[in-house]
């Protein structure tokens, strides 16, 4: 046990270690450029800030998928490529993540203010965003070229970023802020936002990522990993939906915003399902306003109504159910059991 602890420590430490390369490489760019020494310096700044302080499951992903799938034949040149494809991943979040804050208006992110409030930056953090985007690409060109999966990885980034922009747009519209109408929400609808604000890039992107890395063709491969990888992100989002409301700041890393923001959380339905009229009347009164008795009044409506055993047995459901989907996998296809497993142990009973 302590060694495969030990290895995942190392993993994750040579992981880190290729970051500082990626945005010299960047600022290079800039360099070729003739920015302004002032351009430079903010770039520097934001790179660093918003691309390598998140929990990096995402990128390492990748890793571990490349390392399940070559065993032993895996080579250095694997490791970094791969490593590359991790980072790039963690580029297209923070591009996420910059902008998702400015729209969700939060505070705080990964312990620290986001970055639209830290200090002098606001809405140049718009920009910022979409430079954290032209970045992928800016890789993908350097490094992948010349591989004959070159065309697949751009159009799957492509692919992959759409559908996360499609997610993102149903959750906003769900939550406009001076129209509470929570008959707006059901689960169906959760599930859909969820499936594709979160899930696409978080589960199925570093997976298909790898998979093009070492050569899989087979389109029953691809679909196999989808439909696990798709609830199994589903999942990872409830989860978030919970820690919102029920995690602490000081451990996730973020001030939760969803009462206040009117988002069709998954709490807010199960809610919705339990409440008597009374209580819904409570909820159409308080949820979405932003003020903190407001929120305060949800919050304690949530454990009239047990919400947490609601979600602890969630929790269990999702665990069996998705532990015989992987079992019932073709391993014949191309895929391995054991990269899921490892998403598994990465995200059950999650606490961050
Ligand atoms: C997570 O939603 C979803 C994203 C970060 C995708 C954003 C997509 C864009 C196209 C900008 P969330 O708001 O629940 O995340 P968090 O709780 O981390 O703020
Ligand atoms: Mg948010
Ligand atoms: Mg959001
Ligand atoms: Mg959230």
């Amino acid at each position: 046990m302590v060694s495969v602890k030990l290895q995942k420590e190392e993993n994750r430490e040579a992981f880190l270690k290729v970051f500082p390369t990626l945005a010299e490489e960047v600022l290079l760019e800039l360099r070729k450029y003739n920015m302004p020494e002032d351009a430079y310096e903010w770039t520097k700044k934001m790179l660093y800030y918003n691309v390598p302080g998140g929990k990096l499951n995402r990128g390492i992903s990748v890793v571990d998928t490349v390392r399940i799938l070559k065993g032993d034949t895996v080579t250095e040149d694997d490791i970094f490529k791969a490593t590359v494809l991790g980072w790039l991943i963690e580029f297209l979040q923070a591009f996420f993540l910059v902008s998702d804050d400015i729209m969700d208006a939060s505070i705080t992110r990964r312990g620290q203010p986001c970055w639209y409030k830290s200090e002098g930056v606001g809405m140049v953090a718009i920009n910022d965003a979409f430079i954290l985007e032209s970045c992928i690409y800016i890789f993908l060109k350097k490094y992948f070229k010349k591989t004959d999966y070159y065309i697949e990885l751009v159009e799957l980034f492509h692919e992959v970023t759409f559908q996360t922009e499609l997610g993102q747009l149903c959750d906003l519209i769900t939550a406009p802020e001076d129209d509470v109408d929570l008959s707006k929400f059901s689960i169906k609808k959760h599930q859909f936002i969820v499936i594709y604000k979160t899930a696409y890039y978080s589960f199925y992107l570093p997976v298909a990522l790898a998979m093009h890395m070492v050569g899989v063709k087979n389109e029953e491969a691809f679909k196999q990993s989808h439909d696990i990888l798709i609830p199994l992100g589903e999942y990872f989002q409830v989860q978030d939906d919970y820690l919102d409301c029920y995690g602490a700041p000081e451990v996730i890393g973020k001030i939760g915003t969803d009462i206040m923001d009117n988002k069709c959380s998954w709490l807010i339905n199960q809610a919705l399902a339990l409440a008597n009229p009374e209580q819904r009347k409570i909820l159409d009164e308080n949820y979405g306003q932003k003020n903190a008795e407001s929120e305060a009044k949800v919050k304690q409506l949530y454990l009239d109504l047990n919400i947490e055993s609601v979600y602890k047995a969630y929790e269990e459901k999702s665990f069996n159910d998705l532990n015989a989907l992987i079992e019932k996998l073709d391993e014949s296809v191309g895929v391995k059991k054991m990269i899921f497993t490892e998403f598994m142990d990465k995200i059950y009973k999650r606490t961050k």
